[in-house]
């Protein structure tokens, strides 16, 4: 079927995004005086994917420092991070614990 007619609908120009970019939250990682040292850099390793040697220097600054950024993330991944952090050093008997922090 073919159509005659003029659309009635005028073309729309969208000059704005409607979509707002989602926030993103610092995973942030607290020192203890009870966890490993090798133990957080296993956990930088394996749940922040990071490679040994800025695991390591993540580690150092945290141990010096008090606190240190594991990573950025959206919300859902930052929660699940900050549980699995929280769930396994448990499990280790660790108190290592991690905090989030909007950008
Ligand atoms: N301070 C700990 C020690 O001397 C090491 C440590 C580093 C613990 C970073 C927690 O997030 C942490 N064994």
């Amino acid at each position: 079927m073919t159509r005659t007619s003029t659309p009635k609908t005028k073309n729309v120009v969208q000059t704005t995004s409607q979509v707002e970019e989602p926030k993103r939250y610092k995973v942030i990682l607290l020192n203890d005086d009870y966890t490993t040292m090798d133990f957080v850099v296993y956990i930088l390793e394996k749940i922040f994917l990071k490679r040994r040697a800025e695991a390591v220097g993540i580690m150092l600054k945290v141990h010096r420092q008090g606190a240190g950024i594991a990573g950025i993330y959206v919300q859902e991944i930052a929660e699940a991070k900050c549980a699995l952090v929280h769930e396994i050093a448990g499990a280790h008997g660790y108190p290592l614990h991690c905090i989030m922090e909007v950008e």
